[in-house]
């Protein structure tokens, strides 16, 4: 795939943002898309930005599904954020046509892209800073269970097929040991002893879903806090994004990735694994909010797997950094070589960290059952 730049004027041209635009630069930390913010001053003198993003060719095989899904999902929530009294153009995504219609344009190189009006006022946060916000967040993230707690599921497309299913990501890892394609399997032993050393908790998940145990829900499935919009002014959790993964999934992987993500004070690549721990106090607060958010609509074994939602979230995302690693870098963007192998390090830091401190999540959640 040709650089996004590459295509950027051809792609601007497409749009009807009310003006020519004067500055369209890369925004934002997001491991996959190719995201921009488009600046248009309007006739009036005011000045309005877009968003503008090449969907990752890597990560999705069907933007029109992809398209499809977003494009249903945020008509419903903003009817129900209207129905409930909200601001739908603040509190979800809104999706902008091309001038041909539709709501994605393909450019000359086959790359696609689709364009949303920029959220203003909004903080994106890539640390929880404050507990209040990781809190703010986990209320946004249950409140977005909710909202489609009855959304017809089955009308949704899988838009990347097994992609919480554990399992068989690490079937993946084990392949890419086994191919090595750049020679980098002798340089992670200790890693991918630790994630094969954990096979039999990569089907708990799975099988309590298998056993009717856990119920399939819509869920969000990249539940990071950089994936929400905090209001700047009132510091609330205002719009859940990032709604490329909205598929039937388990409510236990929306919370346990917000947890791999914002229950430690580390960056996700961070290289001196003594600063990566998980905080307790942090998994307790998320585990309060998103239960408020939700507003009961998680059952008792829900609340009961959580832990095993925050552990497996953070064990398959090392899994997939590492095979990523492994496979050459493909997948996760990187901006410097070993990026996506540390990464892999701070997980596996971090699932150890839960397994030193499992009874006490556990007795967290019971609190709240
Ligand atoms: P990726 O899939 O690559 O993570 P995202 O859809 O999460 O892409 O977008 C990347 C970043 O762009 C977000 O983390 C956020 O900072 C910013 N962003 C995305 N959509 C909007 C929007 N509508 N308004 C304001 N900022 C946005
Ligand atoms: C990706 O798109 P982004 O940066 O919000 C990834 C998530 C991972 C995350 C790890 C579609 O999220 O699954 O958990 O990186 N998204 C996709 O930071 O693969
Ligand atoms: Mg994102």
């Amino acid at each position: 795939m040709v650089q996004a730049e590459q295509t950027l004027n051809e792609v601007l041209e497409a749009y009807d943002f009310g003006g020519a635009a004067d500055s369209a630069v890369r925004f934002g930390e997001g491991h996959i898309n190719d995201t921009f913010r488009v600046d248009v001053p309007q006739p009036g003198g005011e000045r309005r930005r877009f968003i503008l993003q090449r969907i990752s060719a890597a990560a999705f095989k069907r933007p029109d599904q992809l398209m499809e899904n977003i494009v249903n999902v945020t008509e419903y929530l903003a009817r129900e954020i209207a129905r409930q009294g909200g601001d739908p153009v603040r509190e979800t995504l809104t999706v902008v046509s091309p001038r041909s219609g539709g709501d994605r344009f393909t450019d000359s190189a086959g790359g696609v892209w689709r364009a949303f009006l920029f959220v203003e006022d909004t903080v994106c946060y890539q640390a929880a800073e404050t507990p209040e916000l990781f809190a703010a967040s986990g209320r946004a993230f249950g409140r977005f269970q909710r909202l489609l707690r009855d959304y017809p599921a089955h009308t949704l497309h899988e838009t990347i097929p097994h992609f919480h299913d554990t399992e068989d990501r690490l079937r993946k890892l084990k392949a890419a040991v086994a191919a090595n394609p750049m020679g980098r399997a002798k340089d992670c032993q200790e890693e991918i002893r630790f994630m094969l050393d954990r096979e039999a908790d990569c089907s708990v998940a799975l099988q309590a879903l298998r056993d009717g145990v856990l119920p399939l829900r819509v869920t969000h499935n990249d539940t990071k806090l950089n994936n929400v919009l905090v209001d700047s002014r009132t510091g609330k959790a205002l719009c859940v994004i990032d709604l490329d993964t909205v598929m039937p999934g388990l409510a236990i992987n929306d919370f346990g990735d917000s947890i791999r993500f914002g229950a430690n004070h580390s960056a996700e690549d961070e290289r001196d694994l003594s600063k990566v721990n998980l905080d307790v106090e942090l998994f307790d607060i998320y585990t309060a909010a998103f239960l408020e958010g939700a507003e009961g609509s998680l059952t008792p074994a829900e609340v009961r797997f959580l832990p095993w939602g925050a552990k497996l979230m953070t064990l398959e995302c090392g899994i997939r950094f590492l095979t990523d690693h492994l496979e050459g870098d493909g997948y996760f963007h990187i901006s410097r070589p070993g990026q996506n192998l540390d990464r892999a390090r701070t997980q596996c830091k971090l699932v150890a960290d839960m397994e030193a401190h499992w009874d006490e999540l556990n007795a967290i959640v019971e609190k709240y059952i």
